[in-house]
């Protein structure tokens, strides 16, 4: 059990056997071609239903007109996958009979093991062959039918995968689980079997698309050669129906193409990109589109010549029109360079992206679709939802949403997210005085739009447990689930992971899901609360504590901590006036210090250390008293993981158990970082006298060293006493 096969497992269920006469006894698919997603599900099916109930299917790759209903006598049973038109083709009276579905829908009927799995495209018939397989894998083989159609057509996973990092490999920029599964050495790797099983997880919870290279995009990616990888990648994941997308270097026909301009504007530059286009649509004619960062930190952009955002999306979506593609341009535009908190007390990143894209909005093409963080800064702990889906009313929005746990703990920390996704999804932004949730606005619902949906950053690497840790793994199937739906609840999807990754153990399911749903919360309480942001170091990793790197840095991503008082001003009377880019009674709520609800009081505000909190207490005891909780629940995490020892295999739970060990000690290196830091700048005592104060804490540096030597350490909260050994 090392991971890879994640929560596609097909572990055999207890009491198999018994389940036998409820299972058909043959698959049957309709027009599956090998290369493409029938065909994939028919070998699914087979491979899954062995796996589960250790009964072998005779699989039958028939063509439509011997459809379901007419199989061979001897056959007691049959589960038929195929697309509706497939099957109506053969069965024209079944058409009356079929519910509507919208593209990648499916239906799914399942009848004393009759099974009928349908999709609206081959696509949507492999996700019902999930779905069914799913629910088998669950110990559920009851009789049912279920109609499931995706709440948006983009449900893509972006990749930050570098194709060459200095020498020779393809790492991954925020990836915590290896290298490149897609590149190596400045190349498309010549082994792709990774990626396969990749697309096999995206397709197994309704992705459909990926783009396979970073956002701070290599030109190299666009080499004739190159082009030629990535249509082996694309070929790789075509079966699972997942898509690919690629990600532009925005100065390319200068850098590449040797022009002397890449203004967007310029027809010699607009005949690059369509020579471009039409080179890649040539080897992919499925290609999904791009994705494209521009005119942040340090990329280039269509401002570089004073164009707008539109001109340059523009320009893109212009070149792919013609075969279909679409452009998610990113919202994430900002210029580190020109922030200086120390020179304009108004500065905000946080303003950025609704003040570059304001006034655009009728301006884009029809294959644009602006990408959004969910945030206006960059994936803390907590963060408002960006404004910026409620301005969009023409132009569709993805939001973007990141699987990997860049400023979260990097997956060495368990910090299960479906619960802060949710936050945001259902955030109401009352647009015109009505309800209009982010998801609202993401499917379509609220504003009417056809193209809008989910991104998320995942970065797998090579790791056998792709992300680095078999517990993160609940993300990446959250988010996919919730891209697909997202009434579903965190703790419901939560349990179905648990169940097809470890055990339907009942003590393995509660145990994993009290640590997950306690994580979130916690590494709240001791990395960053009171919306302070999390309280990373800035300027390398964004791992371990560091609250001094949060002011003076270039990067915008500020406390304005001072010796009485801390939290950013906002407001729009007083303050950086982001809080007015919300829709009026959102704006009204984030004005006012007593209706900001306290887990954002300092992301508005700029309040004394000394500030009453709804809860009564002062903000300053707060924190502690949070880091205090959050590293307490922390310690739990081990003790609880150990009772679980013999009913997880030994693998999975050996690196699990290290992984929560470590956390349980970082957990204290953040809350006695950041309550120091904090009691070193406010001078206010915790009333429990807890800071600074470890009684039981050994300094290693005053210990006899033999084969160690002391280090001063930076920055100097991390340890007590300004040191550590090495
Ligand atoms: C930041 C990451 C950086 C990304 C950037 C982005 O630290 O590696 O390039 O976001 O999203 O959070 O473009």
């Amino acid at each position: 059990e090392d991971g890879l096969n994640a929560w596609l497992r097909y572990a055999r269920i207890q009491g198999a056997k018994g389940y036998h006469n409820k299972l058909p006894s043959a698959i049957v698919t309709l027009n599956a071609t090998e290369g493409y997603p029938v065909y994939t599900a028919g070998q699914e099916l087979s491979q899954g239903i062995n796996g589960i109930f250790g009964k072998k299917l005779e699989l039958d790759t028939a063509d439509a007109r011997r459809g379901h209903g007419q199989r061979p006598p001897s056959r007691d049973t049959t589960a038929t996958v195929g697309t509706v038109a497939a099957y109506v083709d053969s069965n024209p009276s079944a058409a009356a009979r079929l519910p509507k579905l919208i593209d990648d829908g499916f239906y799914l009927s399942v009848s004393r093991g009759n099974v009928l799995i349908l999709g609206q495209n081959e696509r949507g018939a492999l996700y019902g062959a999930f779905h069914y397989l799913s629910l088998l894998a669950q110990g559920n083989c009851s009789d049912f039918t279920v109609t499931s159609n995706p709440q948006a057509p983009i449900r893509w996973v972006n990749q930050w995968d570098n194709m060459q990092d200095g020498g020779t490999h393809g790492s991954v920029e925020r990836g915590y689980g290896g290298d490149s599964i897609f590149f190596w050495d400045g190349k498309i790797r010549d082994d792709l079997t990774r990626v396969g099983q990749y697309g096999r997880l995206l397709a197994s919870i309704g992705i459909n698309a990926v783009v396979v290279n970073n956002v701070n995009a290599d030109i190299k990616t666009l080499t004739p050669e190159n082009m030629d990888g990535l249509a082996r990648i694309a070929n790789t994941l075509r079966p699972y129906g997942v898509q690919i997308g690629v990600s532009l270097n925005f100065a390319a026909p200068q850098t590449l193409g040797g022009l002397s301009t890449f203004d967007p504007l310029d027809k010699t530059v607009v005949d690059w990109w369509q020579h471009i286009a039409d080179e890649l649509y040539k080897r992919i004619p499925d290609m999904a589109g791009y994705l494209v960062k521009a005119n942040s930190e340090g990329q280039p952009g269509p401002m570089t010549y004073n164009r707008t955002l539109a001109d340059g999306a523009n320009m893109f979506a212009h070149t792919l029109k013609p075969h279909g593609g679409i452009i998610l341009f990113r919202a994430f535009v900002y210029d580190h360079r020109t922030l200086n908190q120390t020179l304009d007390w108004k500065a905000d990143r946080a303003n950025a992206a609704t003040h570059y894209f304001d006034g655009l909005d009728d301006k884009f093409d029809d294959n644009v679709v602006v990408q959004i963080k969910y945030g206006p800064i960059d994936f803390q702990v907590r963060e408002p939802v960006s404004p910026l889906f409620s301005h969009l009313k023409r132009t569709g929005a993805t939001i973007e949403l990141q699987i990997t746990q860049e400023y979260l703990g990097q997956q060495a920390h368990l910090v299960y997210l479906a619960p802060m996704w949710k936050e945001i999804l259902d955030f109401d932004f009352r647009v015109d005085g009505k309800r209009s949730t982010t998801a609202d606005i993401l499917s379509g619902k609220r504003f009417p739009r056809k193209l809008g949906g989910y991104a998320g950053v995942v970065n797998v690497g090579t790791n056998t447990t792709w992300l680095g840790s078999h517990l993160a793994m609940s993300n990446l199937y959250a988010y996919g689930k919730l891209a697909w739906d997202s009434s579903a609840t965190s703790e419901g999807l939560l349990k179905e992971w648990i169940k097809l990754t470890f055990s339907d153990d009942k003590k393995v399911i509660d145990v994993i899901t009290k640590m997950s749903m306690a994580s979130w919360p916690a590494y709240e309480n001791y990395s960053g609360n009171l919306g302070i942001q999390t309280l990373t170091d800035i300027l390398l990793g964004h791992y371990g504590p560091n609250p001094a790197s949060q002011d003076g840095n270039p990067w915008g991503q500020w406390t304005r901590a001072d010796a009485d008082s801390i939290g950013m001003d906002r407001t729009v009377w007083n303050g950086t006036g982001f809080a007015g880019q919300y829709p009026p009674e959102i704006a009204a709520m984030y004005e006012k210090v007593e209706t900001t609800p306290d887990n954002l009081l300092l992301w508005f505000h700029h309040v004394p250390y000394t500030q009453r909190l709804k809860s009564g207490k002062t903000v300053i005891q707060h924190f502690y008293d949070a880091h205090y909780e959050g590293s307490a629940t922390a310690q739990t995490f081990p003790q609880l993981w150990r009772t679980l020892k013999g009913r997880i295999d030994d693998e999975r739970y050996e690196h699990v158990l290290y992984r929560l060990v470590y956390q349980a000690g970082h957990s204290l290196v953040w809350r006695d970082s950041v309550n120091m830091f904090y009691f070193n700048k406010s001078g206010i005592a915790d009333t429990k006298r807890r800071v600074g104060n470890h009684p039981y804490r050994i300094e290693a540096e005053d210990m006899k060293l033999d084969g160690y030597r002391r280090y001063d350490v930076s920055p100097f909260e991390a340890a007590s006493g300004f040191r550590c050994i090495v």
